[in-house]
C-alpha cells in the first residue's frame, strides 16, 4: 500500500507523474492524499509527525514514512525497474541522478526565494530584493535548461524514453510563468514541456491535480 501526500502544483508532482507509471506499467495503485499548503495543512501536528519538515511529497509505503524527492524517485525505480522511472545503465543512471538533485537542491530553492521570500528575509524591502534577485538567477537556471534541450535531441529528457525527469522540468517551467517568466520565451523548453503534458502518466497526474501548465499573465 502506497501512500502520496501531495499538493497541486507541487514538486510532489514527481513523485506523482512516477506513481502514474508505475500504476500504467504494473496496476499497482496508490492513495493521492491531498494537503493543501494554502491552508497550512503541512504544519498541523499529525502532518509534522509524518513529515517533520512540514513539507510535500511525502510517501508512505505499507505504513513506513519516505521522504525527499531524489530518494523516492530512486525507491521506487528500483522496486519496478521495469518502468524505467530512471535508466538502468550506471553511468546513464548516475547523470540523471546528477540532474535530478540539481533540480531538487539547485533550481527548486532559487524558486521558493521567489515563492516564499519569507522564509529567507523579515521585512518588506528585503523579502522584495530577494524576490527579485531570485527571480533572476531562477530566469538564468531556466535559460541554461532551455539550452540543455536546444541541444539534444527526443521528446524527453532522456530520449525517447518519459523519466521523472521530466516531470521536474515540467514544474520548473511552470513555476517560471509563476515568476513572471513568459515560457514562451524559452522555446525549445515550452515545446518539450507541451510534448511531456501530452504522455499519458504525466497528463493523469496533471488531470488529478487540476493543473494549468502555462500561469504566466503580462505585467
Ligand atoms: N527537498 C525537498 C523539497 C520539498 C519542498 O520544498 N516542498 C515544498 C513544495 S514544492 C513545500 O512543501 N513547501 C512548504 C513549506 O516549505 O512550507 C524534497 O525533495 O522533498
Amino acid at each position: 500500500m502506497i501512500e502520496l501526500y501531495y499538493s497541486p502544483g507541487a514538486c510532489s508532482f514527481v513523485p506523482h507523474v512516477g506513481l502514474e507509471m508505475v500504476r500504467e506499467a504494473t496496476g499497482q495503485t496508490f492513495e493521492a492524499k491531498l494537503i493543501k499548503l494554502h491552508r497550512g495543512e503541512h504544519r498541523t501536528p499529525e502532518y509534522l509527525a509524518i513529515n517533520p519538515e512540514g513539507q510535500v511529497p511525502t510517501l508512505v509505503i505499507d505504513g513506513k514514512v519516505l521522504t525527499q524527492i531524489v530518494s523516492m524517485c530512486d525507491f521506487l525505480d528500483r522496486s519496478h525497474p521495469q518502468v524505467g522511472l530512471l535508466p538502468a545503465d550506471h553511468w546513464a543512471r548516475a547523470q540523471a541522478l546528477s540532474t535530478l538533485a540539481w533540480f531538487n537542491n539547485t533550481a527548486h530553492p532559487t524558486f521558493t526565494h521567489v515563492f516564499m521570500p519569507n522564509k529567507f528575509a523579515e521585512t518588506d524591502a528585503c523579502q522584495a530584493e530577494v524576490k527579485r534577485l531570485g527571480r533572476d538567477r531562477y530566469l538564468e537556471l531556466l535559460t541554461r535548461i532551455n539550452g540543455m534541450l536546444a541541444a539534444r535531441s527526443g521528446s524527453f529528457w532522456l530520449g525517447e524514453k518519459l523519466s521523472v525527469l521530466d516531470a521536474y522540468a515540467l514544474t520548473l517551467l511552470r513555476w517560471g510563468s509563476i515568476a513572471g517568466i513568459d515560457p514562451e520565451s524559452l522555446p525549445a523548453y515550452h515545446a518539450y514541456v507541451q510534448g511531456v503534458a501530452q504522455a499519458k502518466p504525466v497528463a493523469e497526474a496533471i488531470e488529478r491535480e487540476r493543473l494549468q501548465l502555462n500561469m504566466f499573465r503580462k505585467a
